[in-house]
Formats: structure tokens, sequence, C-alpha cells
């Protein structure tokens, strides 16, 4: 089995509300994803993720049922944290998670899409580097951008970044890439929907670290 589908994003409701527990839960997966990936590298993103479900996962915690879904969480810390917020708690967390998760959606479809190097058809940094473009680089300053570059050069290859994708099982490309998209039709409305809920709740910034 692949490790994608077996922590299948679940189908949004007509409304678009992301069910917190849900959430935790199928992110909660991708951290422990980092450790088969090779480089030490991995580690510091690995941590930075860890630490935004960490802290999205403590507020949800204090009250499971006011925290019902993520916007109840977001609108409970606007009304708590006044001019603080969104700079502040899990409202600041989710904002840089769904960048990582973003980055994620866009490398994942770039590779279903078949996009390669067709000089180099084994490496996936052109997939890379389209998900960095799209998703992160306009919140990075250089500092951080050298940790891309430094992650770039230690991606792994397309067929062992696959083969992880297949938990380690040698499975073919085409039944790889048909477990990404099948991910990816729930998986991509989620992501779309928080980054809509922050559009709409004026909740995104972008400040660069
Ligand atoms: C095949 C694999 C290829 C991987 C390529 C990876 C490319 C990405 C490389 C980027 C390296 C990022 C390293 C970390 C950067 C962090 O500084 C930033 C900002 O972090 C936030 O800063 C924290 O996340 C916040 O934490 S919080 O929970 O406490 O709120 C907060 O500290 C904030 C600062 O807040 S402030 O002080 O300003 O108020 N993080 C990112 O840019 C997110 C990076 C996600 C990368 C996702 C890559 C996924 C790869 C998956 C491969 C399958």
């Amino acid at each position: 089995m692949s490790v994608l589908l077996d922590n299948q994003f679940r189908e949004l409701p007509p409304d678009k509300s992301v069910d917190t527990k849900i959430f935790l839960d199928n992110v909660s997966h991708i951290p422990a994803f980092f450790d088969c990936l090779g480089s030490k590298v991995f580690s510091i993103i690995k941590s930075d993720i860890n630490g935004n479900i960490t802290k999205i996962r403590a507020v949800y915690l204090k009250d499971p049922a006011k925290y019902v879904t993520l916007q109840d969480i977001l609108e409970a810390e606007r009304e708590a944290h006044q001019a603080e917020w969104p700079k502040v708690g899990a409202t600041l967390a989710l904002m840089w998670l769904k960048r990582g998760l973003h980055f994620i959606q866009i490398l994942l479809q770039s590779l279903a899409d078949g996009e390669r190097d067709e000089n180099n058809p084994n490496l996936i940094r052109v997939n890379i580097t389209k998900a960095y473009e799209q998703a992160l680089k306009r919140y990075h300053g250089w500092i951080v951008q050298k940790i891309f570059n430094a992650a770039l050069l230690a991606a792994p290859y397309r067929s062992n970044f696959l083969k992880a994708l297949s938990k380690g099982e040698e499975v073919k490309e085409e039944e790889c890439l048909a477990n990404v998209r099948q991910f990816l039709v729930n998986y991509t409305p989620t992501v779309d929907a928080i980054y809509q809920m922050y559009t709409n709740l004026n909740a995104e910034l972008d400040y660069t670290v």
C-alpha cells in the first residue's frame, strides 16, 4: 500500500469546513515521511512542520467541542488576541503549515502530470523548484533560501522518492502515480479551503523569515 492512500484526506462537506481532529490525524503522518528521505537537512523541515502541528493540536485539545473546525480556532483566537492576531497561536502555526502542504500539493501534482527534466529524468529538482517558487519562496529571506538550495541538492532520486511513497515496496511507476492522483482528489480541495479561509478572514501575512 502507499503512504499516501493509508492517510487519505476526507472529502470536504458542502460548506468546505475542515474538521480539526480529522485534519490533525491526517497531517500527523507527514513528519515521519521525512525519515525516508535520507539527508539530515530534512530534519529541519520535519521539526518545523512538527512544531506547527503540535501547536494547533495543543489549542484543539484545550476544548475539542469548541474547536470542531479549523475556522472555529481562527475566529476564537481573533477574538482573544485582537491586535496581535493573526501573528499568534494556532493561526500562525496553520498559516505556515498550509504553505508546506501547498508545497507538497504542487510537487505531487507536478509528478502526477509527468513534468520532468528530459536530460535528467530520474531527478525531481524541476518539480521541487516549481513547488518552492509557487508555495514558499516569497516568504523566505536569503538564509532560508540557502537551506532550500541544500535540500534541493539532497533531494532523492525520482525512483527512490516514488519507492518511499510506496512504503519501500517496488511498485511500478504508473501504479504509484495513480496513488498520487487518488490522494490529491481530497487533499487539494482541503488545502484550497484552508487558503480560502485565510483570505476570507483576512488572516494571511506576507512577511519573510
Ligand atoms: C522531496 C523533498 C524535497 C524537499 C524540499 C524542501 C524545500 C523547502 C525548504 C525550505 C526550508 C524551510 C526551513 C524552515 C523554515 C522556517 O523558518 C519557515 C518559517 O517557520 C515558521 O516561522 C514556523 O513554522 C512558525 O512556527 S509556529 O508553529 O510556532 O507558528 C513560526 O515560528 C514562524 C515565525 O513566526 S514569527 O516569529 O515571524 O512570528 N517555515 C517554512 O517556510 C515552512 C517550510 C515547509 C517546507 C515543506 C516541505 C515539504 C516537503 C515534503 C516532501 C514530500
